[in-house]
């Protein structure tokens, strides 16, 4: 692959959660020596620092204004935020790395692609879960189940002004290790013109078809593909420390497989890491196995 100009950027949000630990998962993942492992492979990596963020024992009520979406007005503010840093580190000529937090930090990554956006970005989503819910399918009101929906022009006003809406091209999403979908929310999706690759469907093809037939999805007709990483697609035996563990994921071997495919696809030109939450970790081997996928996904080759 060719060489980069990383520009990373750490979100500590565990607001679209509503549990805490994951807020230390960008701090897990550098001492995980992601800024050191990126150059060693050659790229230029410039740290963007730290999105401000409040966390979720700052507050006395999930959603004072019983609108079914969990810290709505405090995650409004960071995602704001962090859509700026987003734009300042693209100005800049840098690719952004963005280091989570829990997944909801993505409406606001995805809303500051403004430039590459706007019809013009197809995302790989590689998750246990949808994320497609809206505050009316959400069985627990989380907004961190909710940004998928975002970004192709579904849920509350407020999330979907912060960026163009929709801000990426549907039919070029694709999520990747789906096996847990809320009922409400699968009827959202099917409903839409986001393809679904569940673990199912990666235990029938293998994974070496689904990458090719997930790259060639997100990247037709478009000049962008972003790329948001869950490591609840992991399976847990693998990556105990996350939030909302569900049996049956990928293994290590999948998703270097998957992640050294997209390092071959000259559209990628953003990246998320989000969920890891080191608290329900053990000794820091999810963030470290994170850290080595990640390599991956930048050119890192096993020979
Ligand atoms: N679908 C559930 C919800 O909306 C769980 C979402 N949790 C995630 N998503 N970690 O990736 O609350
Ligand atoms: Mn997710
Ligand atoms: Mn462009
Ligand atoms: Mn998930």
């Amino acid at each position: 692959m060719n060489f980069r100009k990383i520009g990373l950027i750490g979100v500590p949000q565990d607001v679209g959660a509503s549990k805490k630990g994951v807020d230390m998962g960008p701090g897990a993942i550098r001492v995980a020596g992601v800024i050191a492992k990126l150059r060693k492979l050659g790229h230029e990596v410039k740290d963007f620092g730290t999105v401000d963020c409040y966390t979720v024992d700052q507050f006395d009520s999930r959603d004072p204004n019983n609108l079914g979406l969990n810290y709505l007005d405090i995650i409004l503010d960071t995602c704001s935020l962090l859509k700026d840093r987003v734009e300042l580190i693209i100005n800049a000529g840098y690719m952004p790395l963005v280091l989570g937090g829990d997944h909801s930090i993505s409406i606001g990554t995805l809303a500051g692609l403004k430039k590459m956006n706007q019809g013009n970005t197809g995302v790989i989503w590689i998750d246990a879960h949808g994320d497609f819910n809206t505050a009316e399918t959400s069985p627990t009101g989380n907004i961190h189940g909710m940004p998928l929906a975002i970004a192709t022009g579904r849920g509350e006003k407020s999330l979907l002004a912060l960026g163009p809406s929709p801000t990426v091209s549907e039919k070029n999403c694709v999520i990747i290790a789906a096996r847990e979908i809320d009922p409400n929310e699968a009827k959202l999706l099917k409903e839409s013109n986001v393809t679904v690759f569940t673990m199912m469907d990666v235990m029938k093809k293998g994974i070496v078809e689904i990458a090719s037939e997930a790259i060639k999805i997100a990247s037709d007709g478009v000049d962008h593909v972003h790329v948001s990483f869950d490591v609840d697609s992991l399976d847990p035996k693998e990556a105990p420390g996350t939030g909302t563990q569900v049996p049956g994921g990928l293994h290590y071997r999948e998703v270097a497989l998957l992640l050294e495919s997209i390092s071959k696809c000259n559209k990628v030109s953003s990246f998320e890491l989000v969920e890891v939450n080191p608290a329900l970790d053990i000794q820091n081997q999810t963030a470290e196995l994170a850290v080595e996928l990640l390599c991956h996904a930048f050119g890192k080759e096993m020979y």
